[in-house]
């Protein structure tokens, strides 16, 4: 399947929230293929979950580790004229929040079991700060989805706010990602050549949940 927009428009016909829930057990029936959005607290993910629905539907903050929820929206895309559904799983994010060690082992426990258990996850995107792209946090995730990941789901690393880099990280982050097979975005001005996309990511998620890379 071709990326390009020009060739094979991408049409996303519906976005919607279906629900929060605050662990596996009250998810919502697995319908659909699902693609999870998942890294630190406050690297992006509701924000590019907005940009790429074009849609104000998941809440973005400037205040890290806000919520602890995880929410799920119900979205239908056309291509070619073969309508897909998707939903879109926006996670609680990892580390900083503000609460006892022991709540956090408890929320961590929930969202790994997540992670585990829930089958229809067919994407695991993993965002990443693009100003910070070695924490020890985003390896362990990493090594974590590597570990658990089966042969229906892929992962995929996205380097996250690079519209903050200026021209030469740009440069260096963009060569990089291309040996590991990453993406680097901006939910905000993805304008840059070196960048990818909203338009190249939506084909690049099709491709993948679709299975046809
Ligand atoms: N400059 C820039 N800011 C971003 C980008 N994506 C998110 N932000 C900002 O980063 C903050 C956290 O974003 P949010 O989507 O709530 O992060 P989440 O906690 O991972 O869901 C907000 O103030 C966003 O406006 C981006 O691509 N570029
Ligand atoms: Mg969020």
């Amino acid at each position: 399947m071709n990326t390009q927009e020009s060739d094979n428009p991408i049409i996303i016909k519906k976005a919607s929230f279906i629900k929060s829930a605050n662990d596996f057990h009250n998810a919502p029936a697995p319908h659909y293929s699902e693609i999870v959005f998942l890294g630190r607290s406050n690297v992006g993910k509701s924000t590019l979950i907005n940009t790429i629905l074009n849609e104000n539907l998941a809440k973005s903050s400037s205040t890290p580790g806000k919520t602890q929820l995880i929410n799920f929206f119900e979205t239908l895309w056309e291509i070619q004229g073969q309508i897909v559904p998707l939903i879109f799983v926006d996670l609680p994010g990892f580390g900083y929040a503000k609460v006892s060690k022991d709540t956090k082992k408890h929320w961590e426990k929930n969202l790994l079991q997540f992670l585990l258990k829930r089958d229809c996850i067919k994407l695991f995107l993993h965002l990443v700060d693009a100003r910070h792209q070695d924490l020890a946090i985003d390896q362990q995730v990493e090594g974590f989805l590597q570990e658990i990941c089966r042969n229906d789901q892929q992962i995929l690393r996205i380097y996250t706010k690079c519209d903050k880099l200026n021209q030469s990280q740009i440069h260096k982050i963009a060569q990089s990602a291309s040996s590991t097979q990453s993406l680097c975005v901006s939910a905000t001005n993805s304008n840059h050549r070196k960048l990818t996309s909203i338009k190249q990511l939506r084909g690049v998620i099709l491709q993948k949940v679709l299975g046809y890379s």
